[in-house]
C-alpha cells in the first residue's frame, strides 16, 4: 500500500464520473434520435435547424433528471433511455410499414392492411438492436459506480448549481419554443393539423414533434367536456327533423347497381373549366365531360385547416371539418356513417386510391373507420414514375384502370389525384405538357394552368381507359376540384388572366369555388350547368340518392332535390344563401350578384342557425355520436 489508498484515487476520480456518465446517457439518446430523423429524410426533406430544437430538448431533460435525489436518478435516466429508445424503434419500425411517424392519437387503432405488431418480426432488422447497446453498458456502470462519493456538484442543490441549472432550462426551453414558433409562422397551424407528420419531424425534430404530438393527444383525449344531455337530445331532434324532411330527388335509385367512381383532384378551381388561354382550351377533356353530366358550377370550397382531407372527409361523411385541429388527425377512431359503409350494406366492394404516402393525412387510419374495405397507396402502386409529391397522375390512372377492371362488382372507388399540387411548378409537368401559357408563361398562374392541363391529359385517357374496358356505362362518376388554388397573394394574376376585378372581399369570395361533375350512363339525367349554391358536403347524400341507397348522411342535402335555399356553410360561421354572402363575425351580408351591401338583420336568424349546424357537427366529432344518434349503437 501506497500513501495514498487505492480508494483515495479511486474516490477522486469516480467523484467525476457520474456527471460523466450522466451526461454521455443523454447525448447518446440525442445520437438515437438524430439517427432516427436521419431514416425520417427518406420521407421529408430535413432542415438542420431542428437538431437545435431536439439538443434543447434533451437540455431540459438533462437538467431535470440531475436535480433529482442522486440514490435514484441514475436509474431514472436509465429507465428513461429504454422508453425514449423504444420510442425511436416504434418510430422506424412506423416509417418501414406506414412511411409514418408514430403519434399518440393513434394508439390502439387498427388499419386495413393489419396490426403492426403481427409484422414486427419482418420489419425489423438486426441494426436496429444498436440502439439499445448503450443501455447494458451504463446498467453495468451503475453497478460498478454504487458506491460512488458523488462529486460536489453533483451532491447538494447549492445555488450556484440551482443558477446553473435554471439557466440552461431557460436556453432548452429558447431553443425548443423558437423552432416551434419559427415553423408555426411559416406554416400555420401545422402543429395541430399534424398533416405530414415525417415533415414536422424533420422541420422540428424528431424529439419536439413527439412533444408537439403528446400535446395534441393530451389536450384531444383529456380535455373534453362531458355533453349534457339537453344538448344531445338536441342534435338528436336536428337530426331526425331533418331525415323525416329529405324527400327522395327527382332521380333517386336511377343509378342503382352502378359502379361509383369519385375523382377528387387536386387544386382544380372552377375558373379553369371551359377556360381559353390563346385561344386553346386549358382542359378539353374536363369540359368535353362536363358537357356530358350534371354540372354544378356554384359550388363553394368548404374545406379548412384539412385542405385535401377536409374534401374527402365530407364527400364521404356529409360532415363539416373540425373546428379545431384536422378531422383526419384528430378523430379516426370516431364510428362513422359515411358512403363506404353504407354501399359496403348494399353489396359494395369500396377502395380508395392515393398515389402518396398512406400515412399523409392519415389516411391508413382514416379510411377503415369510413369503411372502406382497401386502401391502394404510393406502397402499393409501382412507382415508376414520380413527379412531386408522389405517384404521376399519369401513372396513376394508368395503374387505376387495371385495378378496376379487376375489381369485384359493384364497386366504389374514391380516387384522389396528386400532381397538380400547389405550388404547381415540378418538374415532370412542363416535360409532359404543351399548353402556351402567353403572358403567363413561367410564372405561378402559368406553372398551375400546365398542371391543370397536365391532369386534363390524363383524365382524358382514363375515360377513354374506362369506355374501353365497359367501365364507363355501367359507372357514375364524379369529378371535383378538392379546394381553390389561387392564393390571395396572386389575385393580381386572376385579375389579369379573366379580365375582371377581384379587389373587393365579395368578388374574392365569388371565386372561391370549385366545380362538380357527375355524369350518370343511359342519360338518365339531362346534362346541363347547374347554377344553385352548393358544398361539397352535399355530394354523400345528393350520390346515395342518385344510386338509391339509404341516404340521410351528413348535413348536406340531395343537389338532385329541390332547392330549398339552403345555405352554403363555412368553418368560420360565414355563408352564402342565394347570391348573398353573409358574415356574421363582422355584421356583413353582400349580395354578390350586384356587390351591395344588404341589411344584416335580415340574416341574423340564419347566422344563429348556422352557428348550431357547426355546433351540432363539431359534437357529433369530438363524441363519437354517429352511432347513438343513427341507432347502431343501440
Ligand atoms: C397529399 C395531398 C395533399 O396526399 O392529398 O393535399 P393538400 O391537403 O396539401 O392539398
Ligand atoms: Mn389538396
Amino acid at each position: 500500500m501506497g500513501l495514498y489508498s487505492d480508494s483515495y484515487f479511486a474516490g477522486r476520480f469516480r467523484d467525476r464520473r457520474e456527471p460523466v456518465f450522466f451526461i454521455l446517457l443523454f447525448a447518446v439518446l440525442f445520437v438515437k434520435f438524430y439517427f432516427l430523423e436521419y431514416s425520417v429524410s427518406r420521407h421529408a426533406t430535413r432542415y438542420l435547424a431542428s437538431a437545435a430544437s431536439s439538443a434543447g430538448v434533451i437540455l431540459i431533460l438533462t437538467v431535470t433528471f440531475s436535480l433529482l435525489w442522486r440514490k435514484i436518478r441514475g436509474c431514472a435516466a436509465l429507465v428513461l433511455d429504454f422508453l425514449m429508445t423504444l420510442l425511436v424503434l416504434t418510430d422506424l419500425l412506423h416509417l418501414r410499414y406506414y412511411s409514418d411517424m408514430f403519434t399518440f392519437m393513434n394508439i390502439g387503432l387498427s388499419t386495413q392492411v393489419g396490426e403492426i405488431a403481427d409484422s414486427v418480426a419482418a420489419l425489423i432488422r438486426p441494426a436496429d438492436f444498436l440502439y439499445f447497446a448503450d443501455i447494458p453498458l451504463f446498467i453495468f456502470f451503475i453497478y460498478l459506480s454504487r458506491n460512488f462519493t458523488s462529486s460536489p456538484f453533483f451532491k447538494k442543490i447549492t445555488a450556484r448549481r440551482l443558477i446553473f441549472s435554471i439557466v440552461m432550462l431557460i436556453a432548452g426551453v429558447l431553443a425548443v419554443w423558437y423552432r416551434f414558433d419559427s415553423y408555426q409562422k411559416k406554416v400555420p397551424g401545422v402543429l395541430s393539423s399534424m398533416w405530414d407528420r415525417p415533415a414536422v419531424c424533420n422541420n422540428v425534430g424528431a424529439l419536439t414533434y413527439h412533444l408537439a404530438d403528446a400535446r395534441n393527444a393530451f389536450v384531444h383525449f383529456f380535455f373534453k367536456e362531458k355533453l349534457p344531455d339537453e344538448q344531445l337530445s338536441e342534435i338528436r331532434k336536428f337530426c331526425e327533423t331533418r331525415n323525416n324532411g329529405r324527400l327522395p330527388g327527382e332521380y333517386a335509385g336511377t343509378a342503382r347497381g352502378r359502379n361509383l367512381i369519385i375523382i377528387q383532384v387536386e387544386s382544380l378551381q372552377q375558373f379553369v373549366v371551359d377556360l381559353k388561354i390563346n385561344g386553346i382550351e386549358v382542359t378539353p377533356n374536363l369540359n368535353r365531360f362536363a358537357r356530358g353530366s350534371a354540372y354544378f358550377s356554384n359550388v363553394y370550397n368548404q374545406t379548412a385547416l384539412g385542405n385535401s382531407s377536409d374534401a374527402e372527409f365530407m364527400v364521404n361523411t356529409g360532415l363539416y371539418p373540425s373546428a379545431r385541429g384536422v378531422a383526419y388527425t384528430r378523430f379516426a377512431r370516431n364510428r362513422y356513417e359515411a358512403l363506404p359503409r353504407i354501399m359496403a350494406e348494399n353489396g359494395y366492394t369500396s377502395l380508395a386510391l392515393h398515389g402518396d404516402r398512406p400515412g399523409f393525412w392519415n389516411r391508413n387510419r382514416m379510411y377503415p373507420a369510413m369503411g372502406f374495405d382497401k386502401f391502394i397507396s404510393k406502397n402499393d402502386f409501382t412507382v415508376d414514375e414520380n413527379i412531386g409529391m408522389g405517384l404521376s397522375d399519369a401513372s396513376f390512372f394508368r395503374q387505376s384502370l387495371d385495378i378496376l377492371d379487376k375489381t369485384e362488382k359493384p364497386f366504389y372507388a374514391f380516387m384522389i389525384t396528386l400532381t397538380s399540387h400547389y405550388p404547381y411548378s415540378f418538374e415532370g409537368i412542363s416535360k409532359a405538357v404543351s399548353l402556351d401559357t402567353g403572358p403567363f408563361e413561367g410564372n405561378f398562374m402559368g406553372n398551375y394552368l400546365k398542371s391543370m392541363k397536365y391532369f386534363d391529359d390524363q383524365f382524358g385517357k382514363f375515360i377513354d381507359g374506362l369506355r374501353e374496358r365497359g367501365l364507363l356505362d355501367s359507372s357514375v362518376i364524379a369529378v371535383y376540384g378538392d379546394h381553390t388554388a389561387i392564393p390571395n397573394w396572386d389575385r393580381a394574376s386572376l385579375e389579369k388572366l379573366l379580365s375582371g376585378s377581384l379587389k373587393s372581399d365579395w368578388e374574392w369570395k365569388k371565386m372561391q369555388k370549385i366545380p362538380v361533375m357527375i355524369r350518370i350512363p343511359g342519360g338518365a339525367i339531362p346534362p346541363g350547368e347547374i347554377t344553385e349554391p352548393a358544398g361539397l358536403i352535399d355530394l354523400p347524400e345528393t350520390l346515395a340518392d342518385l344510386l338509391g341507397l339509404r341516404s340521410g348522411i351528413g348535413f348536406g342535402r340531395d343537389l338532385f332535390g329541390k332547392y330549398n335555399g339552403e345555405p352554403v356553410i363555412f368553418r368560420n360561421g360565414s355563408f352564402i344563401i342565394g347570391d348573398v354572402f353573409v358574415e356574421p363575425s363582422s355584421g356583413r351580408a353582400t349580395d354578390m350578384s350586384a356587390g351591395k351591401a344588404e341589411d344584416y338583420s335580415k340574416y341574423a336568424a340564419l347566422a344563429e342557425e348556422v352557428k348550431k349546424r357547426l355546433g351540432y357537427s363539431d359534437m357529433i366529432l369530438e363524441h363519437d355520436l354517429i352511432p347513438e344518434l343513427t341507432g347502431a349503437d343501440r
